[in-house]
């Protein structure tokens, strides 16, 4: 272990001592939350499913995500909107409308049993003093009867690490990250979604839990995200596919190809890893302070393509969709009839839902909870997800402040 490491940890402990002292009276993990350490944000109030979080950087407040949630069985935690400031004397930029888990997804590699674990309307799990660790906090959803009771959602800061470093200084990266569980049978699946100081938005899946039996039967974990971005508000959204390009032959020359999502319509696309394949929501009528339009990419994090080639209500399955925002529309099997091939809706300068497929492969371990051809312990959690991140949203490196501390 080396010694930078040691004393970050001995400091960790220090700091979580008297943290959780501080929390005083209440129900356990409801009360004040204290910094991660000196010079990082308080965690922001939640009231009435509504939460402000402040990002600091050189000792003054910078930016700011503002964040409406809701809870549901079946989809679990969910987002009702999201806005952002670059810089607290402006106004809030509108980022996200309803950003919801579609639909969890597993199949076994025997062919049976396939799983639709959002269908199957599985509720949230109660959250605790323990999910919520020293520096968050359990809330409970007012608006929900069923939750109102007992909290499942955890509202936590966390140090994300370098988020960057230069010959100046460096900085730690913070974000706001929400997070509940789908007690779903054997299975607990983590929903969580993180906004980060810098205006990137983390969406992740997390499958943990007991598994089904103890023979070592592999099968998938799908995550299929609807998100409606509402970038500066609803409408005036356009979407492209950037796609990286290295020609054979000798030909050294790459490039990167920006284009209409499949010519301006609805309709769907899949990753290509030689690729890079990644999408852009542009708002035109927002420009930073070099007059350059403001986009968001939608960046997969993956370790590969789910394809598994079932007929009937399967045959959704691609890495995205892009359609128009149907307010009541949540389910991704019905993409296909519903979106009119002859005549699909334009998604330029339209109000849009991005739909996104990112899979996890499990192939049981002993770690995860086999012994002697019997079930024992927990599957430890497997991660899959996206990223949201700006693209000329601000005008320089956010939060970048070189200081001496
Ligand atoms: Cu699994």
């Amino acid at each position: 272990m080396n010694l930078s490491r040691l004393t970050f940890g001995l400091s960790l402990l220090l700091l979580i001592g008297p943290g959780a002292a501080a929390r005083g009276q209440g129900e356990p993990g409801e009360g004040n939350v204290p910094p991660i350490a000196p010079g990082y944000p308080k965690l922001g109030e939640n009231q009435g499913n509504e939460i402000i979080q402040h990002f600091t950087s050189g000792g003054k407040d910078q930016t700011a995500w503002k964040v409406q949630w809701g809870t549901r069985s079946g989809n679990g935690l969910f987002i009702k909107g999201a806005w952002y400031k670059r810089a607290l004397n402006e106004d809030w930029l509108q980022v996200l409308g309803d950003a919801r888990l579609a639909e969890s997804f597993v199949p076994y590699n025997k062919g049976n049993p396939r799983y639709w674990d959002v269908k199957l309307n599985f509720p949230l799990a109660v959250a605790s003093a323990a999910d919520a660790g020293p520096f968050g906090r359990v809330v409970k959803d007012a608006s929900n009867p069923n939750s109102k009771n007992s909290p499942t959602v955890v509202q936590e800061i966390r140090d994300r690490g370098p988020s960057w470093k230069d010959n100046l200084g460096v900085r730690r990266g913070q974000e706001l990250t929400l997070w509940g569980t789908l007690a779903a049978g054997n299975y607990r699946y983590i929903i969580q979604y993180s906004f980060c100081d810098d205006g990137t938005i983390c969406f992740r899946l997390g499958a943990t839990g007991h598994l089904l039996t103890p023979a070592r039967d592999g099968h998938m974990h799908l995550g299929i995200w609807r998100v409606h971005v509402a970038l500066g508000g609803k409408g005036n959204n356009s979407v492209y596919s950037m796609e990286h390009e290295e020609p054979a032959g000798g030909n050294l020359k790459a490039r990167t190809i920006h284009q209409v999502f499949n010519k301006g319509k609805e309709g769907w696309m899949d990753w290509d890893a030689k690729k890079f394949t990644m999408l852009r929501i542009k708002n035109e009528d927002i420009k930073n302070g070099q007059n350059l339009p403001t986009s968001y990419d939608l960046m997969p994090l993956r370790h590969g393509n789910s394809r598994h080639y079932g007929q009937g209500e399967e045959a959704f399955l691609h890495d995205f969709w892009v359609t128009i925002n149907r307010p009541n529309q949540f389910r991704p099997e019905e993409l296909p009839k519903l979106i009119n091939v002859e005549e699909p809706a334009s998604v330029v300068n339209a109000d849009v839902v991005l739909w996104h497929c990112a899979a996890a492969h499990h192939n049981p371990r002993t770690e995860d909870g086999l012994m002697n051809g019997r079930l024992s312990g927990a599957i430890p959690v497997m991660w899959s997800g996206f990223d949201l991140r700006p693209f000329d949203l601000h005008d320089r490196t956010p939060l970048y402040h070189p200081y001496k501390n």
